[in-house]
């Protein structure tokens, strides 16, 4: 079980993916994307009951190199997942921790408010790409290398991105969910970012995150709110959200932006952690009970 009560370091969680992996070698397998941009190990789990032909869903978190309250949230799933074999016979369930690993890291050491990736930018002292504008679906160059949203030199400049978006759609054909787990506003996001015009799956998009904000709200009283991405919070392109539902890999794609803290939103205390995990959890069970069932 991992530690709720303290924010983890990078290593900390690679550790723990690994102990969990080799304690439960029935149904947890190493989620194996390769490295980050400064050789990190891109590493999550799987999680299955073994057979054939499941239907599978994914979870990755901390893109955001700053949005710490993320990586426990996917740590809980594991726990919960591990632990109840109904949810494992639902789908197979693919989580990655920590998406940018070199940024998560940094920001523990340098720079408590990193957003981006490490990766420099040719020609400028300015570091990094905003990961979550580096996919591969409407990509767009506008930005400068300073900017806190630069897309990156090209679509999947940064091998993160190009890591989550193969494996996306490699496994387009079980894949239904895709999950991308940010902080901060309470809010649950739908495709797209670069539109408010409703996609052809809308409502089912809706009722099943609104299923999941009910579920949360159960707990805990806070109500997320189930927004459009463009109309809830601004537009964007290049998101991972909007790639994995652009491609058609999934039909249920969304953002979760958990609730803030400390300065500027990004800094919760850590005595939140056990907070958010025990509202969230509810509300991705339910999610995930709902995108399977329709
Ligand atoms: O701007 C983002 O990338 C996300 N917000 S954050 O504060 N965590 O940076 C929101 C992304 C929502 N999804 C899309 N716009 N597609
Ligand atoms: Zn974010």
């Amino acid at each position: 079980v991992a530690a709720y009560d303290r924010y983890m370091t990078f290593e900390e969680i690679d550790a723990h993916v690994h102990e969990t992996v080799a304690a439960n070698p029935d149904v947890a397998s190493l989620l194996d994307l390769g490295l980050s941009y400064e050789g990190r190990e891109l590493h999550g789990i799987k999680l299955s009951n073994g057979a054939a032909g499941q239907k599978s869903v994914w979870f990755d978190c901390a893109i955001h190199a700053r949005e710490w309250i993320a990586p426990p949230v996917c740590l809980r799933i594991i726990d919960e997942v591990l632990a109840d074999p109904a949810l494992r016979d639902l789908a197979d369930w693919y989580i990655l921790p920590v998406a940018n690993p070199d940024g998560y890291s940094y920001a523990w050491t340098d720079d408590r408010f990193w957003r981006k990736t490490r990766r420099p930018n040719e020609g400028s002292s300015c570091i990094g790409t905003d990961p979550n504008r580096n996919f591969d679906f409407l990509w767009d160059s506008v930005g400068d290398f300073c900017s806190e949203v630069y897309p990156g030199s090209s679509a999947f400049s940064e091998p993160e991105c190009g890591a989550i978006g193969n494996f996306v759609a490699s496994n387009a054909d079980s894949l239904v969910l895709y999950v991308a787990v940010h902080s901060y506003g309470e809010y649950i996001l739908y495709p797209f970012g670069h539109t408010v015009e409703p996609v052809p799956n809308v409502d089912d998009l809706i009722a099943a995150g609104t299923a999941a904000a009910d579920a949360i709200e159960a707990v805990a009283g806070a109500r997320y709110s189930v927004e459009n991405s463009a109309s809830g919070l601004y537009f964007t392109y290049g998101a991972s959200d909007d790639y994995a539902y652009g491609i058609n890999a999934v039909s249920y794609s969304y953002t979760f932006e958990l609730t803030g803290g400390g300065s500027g939103g990004f800094n919760p205390p850590a005595s939140l952690i056990q907070i958010v995990v025990d509202e969230v959890w509810p509300g991705v069970k339910a999610l995930v009970e709902y995108t399977l069932a329709n």
